[in-house]
């Protein structure tokens, strides 16, 4: 089992449901920077008050910002495997990773995208009802993941370590899928 992980995918489509049962059932460490920055706007830190607004309009948090969250994250793992969620979001991100898992010596070994049509997505996250899930913002969240995110998509294709699963159907279904290609 690969236990040094990237999910990547659409707003919505499961990758924090996925990746907490993989976490779970494998005893990885599960990194969210979408539940990090959530519990920094709780907490109505300085940090929490910066990404807010901009997490509301369905934009990116700036790539200073959670590249210190996960930093810090990374230095205080103690040599479990890791499933970093929501992250890196763009290429600059993903850029500044690799000297990160460079110094730590934890190469990538897979990088999961879980796919799913948009109109699947908005229904999803319409259900969900978080602050940051009313139709405009989902349509803008959706953009900005073509804009920004996509890239991620030929940049891992480019390094051998992109495995795409489909992402429709049951939560149980598509946990089956993704610890058979990761076996
Ligand atoms: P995230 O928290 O990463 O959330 P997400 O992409 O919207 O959702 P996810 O794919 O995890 O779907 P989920 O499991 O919840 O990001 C939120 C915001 O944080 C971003 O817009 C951005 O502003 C900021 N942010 C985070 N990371 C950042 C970064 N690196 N850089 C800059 N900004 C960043 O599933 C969705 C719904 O579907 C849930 O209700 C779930 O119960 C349901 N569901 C899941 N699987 C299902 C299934 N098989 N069938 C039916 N329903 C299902």
């Amino acid at each position: 089992m690969k236990t040094r992980l990237l999910f990547l995918g659409p707003p919505g489509a499961g990758k924090g449901t996925q990746a907490a049962r993989i976490c779970d059932s494998n005893g990885m460490k599960h990194l969210s920077t979408g539940d990090l920055l959530r519990t920094e706007v709780a907490a109505k830190s300085d940090l929490g008050q910066e990404a807010e607004a901009v997490m509301n309009r369905g934009e990116l948090v700036s790539d200073k910002l959670v590249l210190a969250i996960v930093e810090s994250q990374m230095k205080a793992l103690s040599g479990e495997g890791w499933l970093l969620d929501g992250f890196p979001r763009t290429v600059p991100q993903a850029e500044a990773l690799e000297p990160l898992l460079n110094e730590l010596k934890q190469p990538i070994e897979a990088v999961v995208l879980l796919e799913l049509d948009d109109a699947v997505l908005i229904t999803r996250m319409l259900s969900r009802g978080r602050a940051d899930d009313n139709e405009d913002v989902i349509r803008n969240r959706l953009e900005v993941y073509r804009d920004k995110t996509a890239p991620l998509i030929s940049y891992y294709q480019n390094k051998g370590l992109l495995i795409s699963v489909p992402a429709q159907g049951s939560v149980e279904e598509i946990t089956e899928r993704i610890t058979k290609v990761l076996s």
